[in-house]
């Protein structure tokens, strides 16, 4: 029976019984939304909702944050702490006791037998940020082994080297708030609508006050390029092309900002007979974009009164991906777009902490963003932390993607993952799975005991979830904010501080450094640490309340400031020692595995708005996993219909590395050339990936590499991926 439009019911939302708003932010990504969790009568978490006053969200939340009162109590929570003696073996419950001694007692077996850095840890962007720092201060301190790293060099590895490269020292310059003010948004690579909802919403907040042009370059015809003035669907990994090319029309066109490169910039001579070579059309052969489109993105960029450009994966995951962000931040430095409203080389951070793990974690140096390679940070930490300064190793250690290479050698011989999932987030998952039977050691610290890593750890330390505890993370636009815990952990879980901080006690030196018995003292510690004149990464002025209060404060607020910062080199000077930012001479070298005969698609993989990562969290919230619940490609209905493949079949993948069933979704999202898969599943994407390295960043490019597709039985496709699933 037919209702009138006037009859339908309502829409009617069902009172899930909150009695109580408690203050936090959302655990997922680097937008940094506030978010009140609402409590029902017995405390139990029921529901979520934006913060109206937080000036990230202004009450806004993206499905993920909607939906994430859910996970607290999901499937595959651990529970208590699991042990057992060969990877294969039965789990058998354990104390915490026995399993913190057992993990204390390996790591100092295997140092003494094969050195220092036969340990190797792996770490995440996903913890607090004391947390982060008091791991560091356990690597770096106590364990001391050098080869201790977080998966975000399989994120923002390319940015923070390009950050550095260009400027001196990492940290985004620029902040949401550049929105309202710029005249031409450039973004590379991200797809803001479905990656940083609140992020996207604040852009069209601003765009429909006023007026601007928004291009976006990527390869895919994403919900961003279709919401976007122009689309330039860029051959894969060129970007650097694309980069050099508008460099050269700016620069022959006299559009450039001669003052501020005269007063700012160093490194313009060699910079400018680099980008020479990519005239126009020359470029347009390369990067696939023509020569007219070059120019007039060019004149539009370097004309407006200010200009922004925005990237995430497309650019930093990629062989050229730490030269794409130099690219990018050359293209700001000569139009003097750096520091100013409206003006800026704003790098979309991934997970919730990526920017905390950044400062504070020790990962790629000392905390603060000290490196290990200057003795005098070397001296001034250890005199903090009361230990000798020779302690500390001279220069960092092996990276996420070198890390995996050396236990397939027998160089590191045991494994600490902290919050990250490799054996689904790293490419060449077969590979990657060999890897971890060499282990001879290998704990998994996670939330969920159902994560694929634990299925080679000998030890299962199961951590408290982002609002079961208290602390800081560190949005994209270097924002400060709170996360309270409104539930005790889970089961037996506990906090990674407390897990680190028991864990210390278990060497010698650990009883002798300080760690604090709360986070709130951690924080105070790392104020301390981040005081100094010349000092970019100054939090001295914030407490958790103020913070609260605030609802996040961005960095630098040093003491005594009544405001966070919301620009970095506002005053044209930068962290080299000359004071100036370097432009960057960087030629372009085809190394990508492009299609060829027997592989002739282009691989593409990247996000969904329904999933976060490796899915241990959103593939148990029903209302994200019912969108994608299996592993789906994209592919071109033309290219579908020259093979004979279906829309809703199954098909095989194959490539140099491996094979994988997925489902077939035609669209024309892709072109003619090239297929696209989430990176959500597990035994799906990275079994293909290649993810070949950028040399300085060691980021893999997983969004580059060549693929053919055969026909598999329907049938045998359906069992196949249920078994695939089930392991
Ligand atoms: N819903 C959801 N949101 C998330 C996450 C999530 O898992 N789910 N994860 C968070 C994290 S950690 C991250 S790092 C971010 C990632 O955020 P994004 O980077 O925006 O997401 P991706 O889909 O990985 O990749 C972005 C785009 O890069 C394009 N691309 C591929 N190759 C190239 C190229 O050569 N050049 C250019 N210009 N573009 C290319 C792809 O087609 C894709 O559309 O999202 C964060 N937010
Ligand atoms: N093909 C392809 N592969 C990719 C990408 C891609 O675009 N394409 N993107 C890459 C990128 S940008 C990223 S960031 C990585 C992400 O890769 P991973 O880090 O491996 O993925 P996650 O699923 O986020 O894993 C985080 C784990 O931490 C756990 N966790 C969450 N919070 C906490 C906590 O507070 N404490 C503890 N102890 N555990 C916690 C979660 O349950 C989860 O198991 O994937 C990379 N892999
Ligand atoms: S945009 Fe990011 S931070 Fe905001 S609610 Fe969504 S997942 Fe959470
Ligand atoms: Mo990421």
């Amino acid at each position: 029976m037919l209702f009138g439009r006037n009859k339908k019911n309502p829409i009617k939302i069902r009172n899930k019984g909150a009695v109580e708003w408690k203050y936090s932010t959302c655990g997922y990504c680097s937008v940094g939304c506030s978010i009140e969790i609402g409590m029902n009568e017995d405390g139990v978490p029921v529901t979520t909702r934006g913060v109206g006053g937080a000036d990230v969200n202004r009450g806004k939340l993206c499905i993920k944050g909607l939906t994430e009162a859910q996970i607290f109590d999901s499937v595959g929570r651990g529970t208590r702490p699991k042990i057992r003696q060969k990877s294969f073996d039965e789990w058998e419950d354990t104390t915490w006791d026995n399993a913190l001694d057992k993990t204390a007692d390996e790591f100092k077996r295997i140092q003494e037998k094969y050195g220092r850095d036969s340990v190797a840890i792996i770490s995440t962007g996903q913890i607090m940020t004391e947390e982060f720092y008091t791991l560091g201060k356990l690597v770096r301190g106590v364990i001391g082994t050098n080869n201790y790293d977080g998966n975000t060099t399989l994120c923002m590895a390319s940015a923070v080297s390009g950050y550095k490269r260009s400027f001196g020292s990492d940290g985004p310059p620029g902040c949401y708030g550049d929105f309202e003010h710029t005249e031409c948004l450039m973004a590379f690579g991200s797809n803001l609508p479905e990656q940083h909802p609140i992020i996207y919403w604040r852009l069209k907040e601003a765009l429909e006050k006023r007026k601007f042009p928004v291009i976006v370059i990527d390869p895919r015809v994403t919900m961003f390029s279709q919401f976007a003035d122009m689309h330039l669907a860029i051959t894969p990994g060129t970007d650097l092309v694309l980069l050099n090319s508008l460099a050269y029309v700016i620069l022959d066109e006299g559009l450039e900002d001669r003052a501020y490169i005269d007063a700012s910039c160093s490194n313009y001579e060699k910079f400018s007979k680099t980008v020479a070579d990519y005239d126009p059309v020359s470029a347009s052969k390369i990067c696939g974009i023509d020569e007219d489109t070059i120019r007039n993105v060019a004149r539009l960029y370097a004309k407006a009164g200010s200009a922004m450009s925005i990237w995430t994966m497309g650019i930093n995951q990629s062989t050229h991906g730490s030269d794409g962000v130099c690219g990018i931040n050359n293209l700001n430095l000569i139009t003097g777009n750096i520091g100013k409203p409206g003006g800026t080389s704003l790098s979309i951070t991934g997970q919730n902490n990526a920017m905390g793990t950044r400062e504070w974690s020790s990962c790629s140096g000392l905390p603060g963003y000290r490196a290990l390679e200057k003795p005098e940070h070397r001296e001034e930490v250890a005199t903090f932390w009361g230990i000798d300064s020779s302690f500390f190793p001279e220069k960092r250690g092996l990276v996420e993607t070198d890390i995996f290479p050396a236990i397939e050698t027998g160089q590191i011989k045991a494994l600490w993952l902290v919050a990250t999932n490799p054996m689904t987030s790293m490419p060449n998952s077969a590979r990657i799975r060999k890897t971890f039977e060499k282990l001879e050691f290998c704990v998994v610290q996670d939330c969920y005991e159902d994560v694929e890593t634990t299925q080679y750890a000998n030890v299962y330390l199961p951590a408290a979830l982002w609002a079961e505890k208290r602390g800081c993370f560190t949005n994209t636009e270097r924002r400060v904010n709170l996360t309270n815990p409104v539930v005790k952990p889970i089961g037996e879980s506990k906090s990674d501080f407390w897990i680190f901080t028991q864990l210390a006690k278990r060497w010698e030196q650990g009883q002798k450094i300080t760690f604090p018995d709360d986070t709130e003292e951690v924080f105070e510690e790392m104020k301390a640490l981040s005081k100094g004149a010349h000092r970019m990464l100054d939090i001295s002025g914030m407490s958790y309340d103020l913070i609260e209060k605030s609802r996040g404060i961005q960095w630098p607020f040093r003491e005594g400031q009544d405001k966070g910062s919301a620009r970095l080199y506002t005053d044209g000077v930068f962290q080299h020692g000359d004071g100036k930012a370097k432009l960057m001479d960087m030629p372009y070298i085809e190394n990508n595995e492009c299609p060829c005969e027997d592989f002739p698609f282009w691989l593409n993989s990247g996000r969904v708005v329904e999933h976060f990562h490796t899915r241990t969290k959103t593939g148990k919230v029903g209302n994200c996993n019912k969108f994608s619940p299996t592993p789906y490609m994209e592919i071109n209905p033309d290219a579908a219909a020259d093979l004979g493949v279906k829309h809703m079949s199954y098909v095989r993948l194959v490539s140099r590395r491996g094979d994988a069933v997925v489902l077939v979704q035609t669209t024309q999202r892709v072109a003619r050339n090239m297929v696209f898969i989430p990176m959500h599943f597990h035994d799906c994407i990275n079994r293909l990936s290649l993810g070949l390295l950028d040399p300085y960043s060691r980021q893999p490019a997983f969004k580059q590499s060549a693929v053919r597709i055969e026909h598999i039985d329907q049938k045998e496709a359906a069992r196949l991926n249920v078994e695939m699933r089930a392991f």
